[in-house]
């Protein structure tokens, strides 16, 4: 035991550019900040995760300033000392010492993952119990703010084979002008295409009511997250009613909100973030929660950098079902990569290799290039 017991562990913020800016309802990211996780172990193993999130504090309660600080004053000296190899005591352990903070926990969580699959020369995905698939299919989100541009990118990436799903981010203008911009993609991509919207919280039920009656009568294929995490009864109701169905996203902080969720008949399709619940394992907890009611999956992203991403993947591979595929695009929305290992996108998938942990490592020029001084 003494050889995998936990030295030190690192919070890093490194700031990246993106190849445009990526307009959500309630903010407009003009680059992409990445948490990096490196957790380091008495026996050499290194242990990567990341903790990102989007826009600040824009999105959700942690920040990655928020982040950093609380893994460095709180959580990693509950860590450090502890057998990096026991992944369910070191996790107990932050849960009782720690409300929430799930997006550093995820950062944590995956680096002892990748840790303990480096140990044992297996993947991730092998450690969370084996992948019954070695891809997934992964979505592009349409953001630049402009149809024109818009549907100019999507024939590009269905024209090279990258993407043929696309997710547009809606809620930030006027409804009626929002309508007419999906409306527009919708018709100039046809059949060749699942167009999909998020609003990001952005509508009350009186506006979503009727805005996803029209979102159904065209065509669209999902709805993510159209009102108020807040608005529980609002969102049964959209869920009744709504001819597309309806994906939470924002609603789902933890397991505990999955479950309610589902209890309460409030979506029927779940984004499965592994930040918003705490890291890969936990994300499979919702996952189950999902499956048990009926709920159908997908796997969703934070725009992490190739360390979220991958922790994500490796969970995603796991899943007997994921109807509505991925969106693990992070990488590909950044300008610079930091790992050695690039994911390999090609034909409308993410190819996962079964190489040890999470299959990546550290540049380290390049993260002392971008990591915040
Ligand atoms: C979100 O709300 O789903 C995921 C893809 C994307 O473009 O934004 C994120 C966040
Ligand atoms: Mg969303």
């Amino acid at each position: 035991m003494s050889h995998s017991l936990i030295e030190s562990i690192e919070a890093i913020i490194v700031d990246l550019p993106t190849i445009r800016p990526h307009k959500l309802a309630m903010h407009t990211m003009q680059q992409q900040t990445l948490v990096v996780i490196r957790l380091r172990c008495a026996d050499g193993i290194e242990g990567l995760g990341e903790s990102t999130t989007i826009g600040g504090l824009a999105y959700g309660n942690e920040s990655p300033e928020s982040i950093k600080q609380n893994i460095d004053s709180h959580l990693a000296p509950l860590l450090i000392g502890q057998d990096a190899a026991n992944i369910n005591a070191c996790m107990l352990r932050l849960d009782k010492a720690a409300k929430g903070n799930t997006f550093a926990k995820s950062g944590l969580e995956s680096a002892l993952l990748d840790a303990q699959g480096k140990r044992l020369g297996l993947p991730v995905s092998e450690l969370l119990g084996g992948r019954v698939r070695d891809s997934l299919e992964v979505a592009w989100t349409l953001a630049s703010g402009d149809t024109a541009k818009d549907i100019a990118e999507a024939q590009h990436m269905l024209e090279i084979r990258r993407h043929r799903i696309f997710k547009l981010k809606i809620g930030a203008g006027e409804v009626s002008q929002d309508l007419q911009h999906v409306i527009a993609i919708k018709r100039a991509l046809g059949d060749s295409a699942s167009v999909r919207v998020d609003v990001n919280q952005a509508w009350d039920e009186s506006v979503a009511l009727r805005a996803c009656q029209v979102l159904g009568d065209n065509g669209i294929d999902l709805i993510e997250q159209p009102i108020s995490r807040i608005n529980r009864s609002g969102q049964i109701r959209l869920n009744q009613r709504s001819p597309a169905p309806i994906m939470a996203d924002e609603s789902i902080e933890s397991v505990e909100d999955a479950f309610s969720l589902a209890a309460d008949g409030a979506a029927s399709i779940f984004a499965l973030k592994i930040a918003k619940n705490g890291g890969p394992r936990a994300v499979l907890r919702t996952a189950a929660i999902a499956e048990a009611a009926g709920i159908a999956l997908y796997g969703g992203t934070m725009l992490e950098g190739s360390i979220g991403t991958l922790a994500s993947a490796h969970a995603f591979l796991t899943l007997n079902k994921l109807t509505w595929h991925t969106e693990l695009f992070g990488p590909l929305l950044l300008t610079e990569e930091i790992v050695n290992e690039a994911p390999q996108y090609r034909d409308f998938q993410l190819h996962v290799p079964r190489t040890p942990g999470l299959g990546l490592s550290l540049n380290e020029e390049r993260l002392a290039f971008f990591r915040r001084p």
